[in-house]
């Protein structure tokens, strides 16, 4: 019988969804907007993560737009990340524009806003052709989701797999409103229970195989739980223990940045696992942004949130020289971006990004 050989030579195409790790050669992107951003209201959630010297902001301010200037400033700064990104041959794609000021209720409880479309990595997680969409506990974020969803059928069309998580209920049971700020080196407290399952997908990240997440003010055990679960036996979830009270995101905290190579926070990380004894564990430096720049939800170890293209490519803020260097001690070409006023509103390029597509398998690396 005659074979097409050419055919049998042809690499299958990459599924449109398809992300196994953090380094692998990026295709495709969604890249978060801040236009509409709302300033989320008090509540005990952002008591147990917020910086103590902005709770006042938010108690005050909650529900109404963040300062018009320092909006526009920090879009400027996605503008220079999307083009950055286009110039490099990733395809960009954007959520939906949202009002994120209209008030909403369910039977338990109201919400006078949302909060804003402008960090994707928090919203969804992509393992393999999965799209999971997180059940995020934040009452602001409820309806954050909308944004994203025509990206999402557009990609269930084309063959992604597409798996919300189970909707919360986001009643008082969840929330531990009698929750204090635990000291430094005691156990961690958390502002939430386990009434329900509830993650942000930004509490994960990917080395193909291995997971890691921590337990949060964002995310509980039985949201970790829940993913292991939905992931099943191709994938081992390794929950961590850092040394971070108001813990919220792991991508400021334990960075795999490539085969080999771990970018760690300096303080909250006091181990690394032994399975990384053969990679080279670096610390992040210093943070260069100076206390008088406002940074309401996001911490000075925001710096290594960075955001790998591939094995030699990584985007770094344009001013944070010491991270620059670091990246080219890594054998890294740092491609860098004007980032410090969207850092004002919770994030770098890693939150602000959720890689859709990239080029590769599923392997181990351990
Ligand atoms: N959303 C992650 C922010 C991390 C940080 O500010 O430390």
């Amino acid at each position: 019988m005659e074979q097409n050989h050419s055919s049998q030579l042809t690499e299958p195409a990459t599924p449109v969804v398809n992300s196994f790790n953090e380094w692998d050669p990026l295709e495709e992107v969604i890249v978060g907007r801040l236009d509409g951003a709302v300033v989320p209201p008090w509540h005990v959630t952002i008591k147990a993560t917020m910086p103590r010297r902005y709770w006042d902001f938010f108690r005050c301010k909650g529900g109404q737009l963040f300062p018009e200037e320092q909006v526009k400033a920090g879009e400027k700064d996605l503008e220079e990340l999307v083009h950055i990104l286009e110039s490099e041959g990733v395809t960009v794609r954007r959520p939906d524009a949202i009002n994120y000021t209209r008030p909403y209720a369910t039977p338990d409880w109201e919400s006078p806003s949302g909060l804003y479309g402008a960090m994707p990595r928090d919203v969804m997680m992509v393992i393999g052709d999965k799209l999971i969409e997180a059940p995020m506990p934040w009452r602001s974020r409820y309806f954050e989701i909308n944004a994203y969803r025509s990206l999402i059928k557009e990609y269930f069309h084309q063959g992604a797999q597409w798996i919300p998580a189970p909707k919360p209920q986001l009643c008082d049971e969840l929330y531990n409103y009698q929750y204090e700020e635990a000291g430094e080196d005691e156990e961690f407290n958390s502002s939430l229970t386990e009434f329900e399952p509830v993650f942000d997908a930004a509490e994960f990240t990917k080395c193909g195989r291995d997971i890691f997440v921590q337990q949060s003010q964002v995310t509980n055990r039985f949201g970790i739980e829940w993913v292991r679960r939905c992931l099943g036996n191709e994938y081992k979830i390794h929950e961590l223990k850092f040394k971070d009270q108001s813990a919220m995101h792991i991508d400021a905290t334990f960075v795999p940045l490539a085969p080999g190579k771990l970018l760690i926070h300096p303080k909250k990380v006091e181990k690394v696992p032994e399975m990384f004894k053969s990679w080279d564990v670096r610390k992040a430096p210093e943070s260069c942004i100076p206390d008088s720049h406002p940074l309401y939800m996001s911490s000075k170890g925001v710096g290594m949130n960075l955001l790998t293209l591939d094995e030699n490519r990584v985007i770094v803020e344009k001013q944070d020289e010491a991270m620059i260097k670091l990246m080219k001690d890594l054998e890294f070409e740092p491609i860098t971006c004007n980032f410090r006023n969207f850092n004002t509103f919770g994030g770098s390029f890693h939150c602000a990004t959720l890689d859709v597509r990239r080029r590769g398998t599923l392997q181990s690396y351990f």
